[in-house]
Parts: C-alpha cells; sequence; structure tokens
C-alpha cells in the first residue's frame, strides 16, 4: 500500500467532478465575478444579519431552507442545523450524508460538526447508517457532557436518540465503489474544479467529494456554525478528516465570527484551520485576509503536497462580513441574506 504522502500527492484532481456537475448547470447562472464591485461593496457592509453563507454550489440549496428559518427570527443554531441537512439528503449529492461515496470498504462513514453562539459544540466522526449525521453532532452537544461521538458508539448513540437507521450506500455510490474496486489504486482524490473540464475524460477512479460548511448569523446577532461530509471517497475505513473536529473544520466564536473549510482535512487538521482564521480575525483580518493566511499557512508547511491539493476557508465575522480563500480555482460559495438569497461567488485562490 502507498504511504500517506504518496497518496496526497498522487491525489491530483485535475478535472471536473461527477459530484459538482449536477449543480454547475442548475447554479451556474448565479456565478458572479467576485472582485466585481457590488460584490465586493457588499462584503463591506456593515451589520448585515441575519446572513447565512456556505460553501459550494450546493451551499444555495442550503442556505435556502437555513433563510426560512432565519427570516422569521429563528436561531442560527436551528439555521445552520436546517440548511445543512438539504445536502445531507440530497441523493444526488455524492460528497454529504446519504449516496456520499463510501470507503474502500463499501462503507459510507460520515463526519460532522456543530457549534453554537455560546461556545457549545457536538460533533461525530465515522457515523454509519444515518442521514442526518449533523443532527446527531448537535444532539451530543445538546444531550452529553461530550463533545465528540465516533464510529459503533456514535451509531448506538444515534439509535437512542431515536435517529433511524438506513443502507446510505445508494446504487450510484455502489457502483462507483464497484468501479473503483477494479483498479483499487489508493488515491483518494480531492476537489481541484475545473469546470470546463469534459466530464467524459474523468478517469474511472477520479471522483470529487465536497464538504458542506456554513455560518450564520441570526436577527439577534448571534452566530453559529455547521460542517457535515461523507469526507474521501473510497477512503481507508476509519480515515476521520478535518470537518467534524472542532477548530479544524469548523470554529465559531460570537464575538469575533467563524470559520469553516473544504478540501484535504489532513492538512487543515495540521494546522488547525478554522480556528486560525477566526484568531486571524480577532487581530483584525478581514474574513478573506484571515482565509488567504491559512491557506498561505499549509503552502508554509507543506509546499510541495500544497500545490497538489485543494483546501478552501470561509469566514464569516461578526459585523456580517464575509471572504474566502482556497489553494486552487474552483472554490465557490454562497451568500444569502435579506437583499438576495441566491448569490454564488468564486473564492479567490493563490495557485493562479
Ligand atoms: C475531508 N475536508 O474529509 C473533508 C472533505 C472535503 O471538499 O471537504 N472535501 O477531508
Amino acid at each position: 500500500m502507498k504511504s500517506r504522502r504518496e497518496f496526497i500527492k498522487n491525489g491530483l484532481l485535475s478535472a471536473a467532478t461527477l459530484s459538482s456537475i449536477p449543480y454547475v448547470s442548475k447554479a451556474s447562472s448565479h456565478l458572479i465575478a467576485a472582485e466585481q464591485p457590488e460584490y465586493v461593496e457588499n462584503r463591506k457592509k456593515k451589520s448585515r444579519k441575519p446572513i447565512v453563507i456556505s460553501t459550494w454550489d450546493f451551499g444555495i440549496a442550503a442556505n435556502a431552507a437555513a433563510w426560512d428559518i432565519l427570516k422569521n427570527q429563528g436561531s442560527a443554531l436551528d439555521a445552520v442545523e436546517a440548511g445543512v441537512r438539504v445536502p445531507e439528503a440530497d441523493l444526488k449529492n455524492l460528497t454529504v450524508g446519504k449516496g456520499g461515496y463510501p470507503d474502500r470498504d463499501g462503507h459510507v462513514t460520515l463526519d460532522a460538526c456543530i457549534m453554537d453562539a455560546e461556545g457549545n459544540c457536538g460533533s461525530v466522526a465515522a457515523l454509519t447508517h444515518i442521514t442526518h449525521a449533523i443532527s446527531v453532532a448537535r444532539k451530543v452537544m445538546e444531550n452529553t457532557p461530550h463533545v465528540m461521538l465516533v464510529g459503533e458508539g456514535a451509531l448506538q448513540f444515534a439509535l437512542a436518540q431515536g435517529f433511524e437507521k438506513e443502507d446510505l450506500l445508494t446504487p450510484e455510490g455502489e457502483k462507483a465503489w464497484k468501479e473503483w474496486l477494479k483498479e483499487k489504486q489508493y488515491k483518494p482524490v480531492m476537489n481541484i474544479e475545473n469546470k470546463s473540464f469534459p466530464v467524459e475524460r474523468l478517469p474511472g477512479n477520479q471522483y470529487n467529494h465536497d464538504t458542506i460548511g456554513m455560518l450564520a448569523i441570526d436577527a439577534q446577532g448571534n452566530m453559529a456554525g455547521a460542517c457535515t461530509t461523507s469526507g474521501m471517497a473510497f477512503k481507508m475505513h476509519g480515515r476521520v478528516g478535518d470537518s467534524p473536529i472542532i477548530g479544524a473544520g469548523l470554529y465559531v466564536d460570537n464575538e469575533i465570527g467563524g470559520a469553516t473549510s473544504t478540501g484535504v482535512g489532513e492538512e487543515v487538521i495540521r494546522t488547525v484551520g478554522s480556528f486560525l482564521v477566526v484568531e486571524l480575525m480577532r487581530q483584525g483580518y478581514s474574513p478573506e485576509a484571515a482565509c488567504k493566511e491559512a491557506v498561505e499557512r499549509i503552502i508554509k508547511k507543506k509546499p510541495a503536497i500544497a500545490k497538489e491539493i485543494q483546501v478552501g476557508f470561509l469566514a464569516l465575522n461578526k459585523k456580517g462580513e464575509y471572504g474566502s480563500y482556497a489553494l486552487q480555482k474552483g472554490f465557490s460559495y454562497a451568500v444569502c441574506d435579506a437583499e438576495k438569497q441566491d448569490r454564488l461567488i468564486p473564492g479567490n485562490y493563490i495557485f493562479k
């Protein structure tokens, strides 16, 4: 078997990806140049609340569900949970919740975490058989003295809380896994999107995977965040990424702001990325500048790896200003507030 360093190095995905394709056509009409003055201006406006932002094209549909709660004076915590439940239940989404691609042994395992305005947080990792990992994470936060439950214990807890046991492996996921088994190359691939790349040129063993990370401020000015994913397609059984790890895949400090991440979780964990972004905002960085510094930290620590992978950070500060930065082209995020509910903004990136 290849070493982990090798598989990350080999994990370059140089193409458009299967999972993002269904969303591109739906959402691309909303795609706006990140630096168009209107949007730069929007990002600087003060006290924009309520507001919800989330990663990738599928963030638009997720934000809409969160917005239904926020616009009716609901809490940011309820909003982010309801929001990310949308891609979790969407069978067309091959990277989050039910329908997510399995690990290399054919098990769909989910990672998720949630954090509220009081610094409470809950998390599940390597959870099987439950579609809404985010809701299990919330129950961990609210109904246990712990932050994180993993694997079999997380499943037992979920069942005891009344969640329904389901088979998360869809026929599409199984087909992709069986295709992968033909060569069994351990190349957990990452989301370096190039949406103009024809999908038919994708080699059989390359699949995208994207995480939804969501940050919100409610009408009362309180913040919350949620993050949920099926992680790397065809990963080792038991592999956990950054997404369920508080401080790595998600961090919220109600005084300052919140951050979330997507991409190669190993590099985000190594740099405690989301916590870093929030701490930089505490020092006065704008959300975009903080995200940029965090991706630069990854480059500084692992320059060779950084060139070949994708990591993107998304941040929202207490004033409702937002921004993102990624290593590579292709990251996008969705923004929803009273003014407009379906903006999709391409993230800035380092490697031009
Ligand atoms: C992970 N960060 O499991 C997640 C996957 C992801 O876009 O975000 N993909 O490492």
